[in-house]
């Protein structure tokens, strides 16, 4: 259902989406004022800079058999991407593709893998829940060098005020457009308490993690989610919803890996 969104969303342009989307997401543009660090300057995640699959190996998107991409992943294994149950919810593996190698959209660069199994957790019911975590089997051992994921011996790694990257081909503001290239951006890990007065009990600090500045300006949005956020080298949680992308005082919403490693490293 979600994933079948993101596509009608990719084909009908993002004013539809905007729409449609409220439908699978929390939010949708409207939530909030656009502000004046949307769209503005034209560039990346929202506030963010250009990046190469090179650096981020792990970094992959799924797209339809058709090519369009509507979500992130994360390489784990050879042959095994992370992304968020959202994403593949309702997909049959044959209709997934997973793109590695490849930092613009419009070129033919790097592998493109098909999926032979979709797992999702079998608790997810909708993000604000939690267990926004799945995890694909491609047909192939991909040449990327996967990355490590957080486990329940990683907690440092989610202290407030933790750099963490983020990384996706998704909108570029609040109900703009998708991202042509792969595209970077730093955020700060936010306090449980800060995610908590964003979002009410619709935060769950077991299951999610937050990040963004008091400020707005930077963060993940449509197109970007079952992507990395990383820190210390690892993977520590995958992009799942927010209330609209970049606004003051509201942080971007993400699985938190550690709480599903073991379920995780069991379908590897
Ligand atoms: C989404 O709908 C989405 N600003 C992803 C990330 C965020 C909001 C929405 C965080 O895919």
């Amino acid at each position: 259902m979600a994933a079948t969104l993101h596509r009608l969303r990719s084909w009908l342009g993002a004013a539809l989406a905007a729409a449609t989307l409220s439908m699978a997401c929390v939010s949708v543009a409207e939530a909030a004022p656009t502000p004046t660090t949307d769209g503005e300057f034209g560039v990346q995640i929202v506030g963010g800079t250009r990046a190469s699959t090179s650096t981020y190996p792990w970094v992959v998107y799924l797209a339809t058999s058709s090519g369009f991409q509507y979500c992130g992943g994360t390489l784990v294994a050879p042959n095994k991407v992370v992304t968020a149950a959202h994403c593949t919810e309702g997909d049959s593996a044959s209709a997934v593709r997973v793109v590695a190698g490849r930092d613009d959209k419009n070129s033919t660069a790097g592998t493109v893998a098909r999926v032979t199994k979709i797992w999702i957790h079998p608790s997810y019911t909708d993000v604000t829940r939690g267990y926004d975590v799945s995890v694909l089997t491609l047909d192939r051992n991909l040449s990327q060098t996967p990355i490590k994921f957080a486990t329940s011996a990683d907690s440092a790694l989610y202290a407030a005020g933790t750099s963490s990257t983020i990384l996706g081909w998704g909108d570029t503001s609040s109900g703009g457009s998708a991202s042509r290239y792969l595209l970077k951006a730093t955020v700060p890990l936010t306090s449980n308490s800060t995610c908590a007065s964003a979002y009410g009990s619709r935060f769950n600090a077991t299951h999610m993690v937050c990040a963004g500045y008091t400020q707005g300006g930077t963060d993940t949005c449509q197109g970007d989610s079952g992507g990395p956020l990383v820190a210390g080298g690892k993977l520590i949680g995958i992009t799942s919803w927010g209330d609209g992308c970049a606004d003051p005082g509201i942080p971007g919403v993400y699985a938190r890996v550690s709480t599903y490693a073991a379920q995780i490293q069991a379908q590897l």
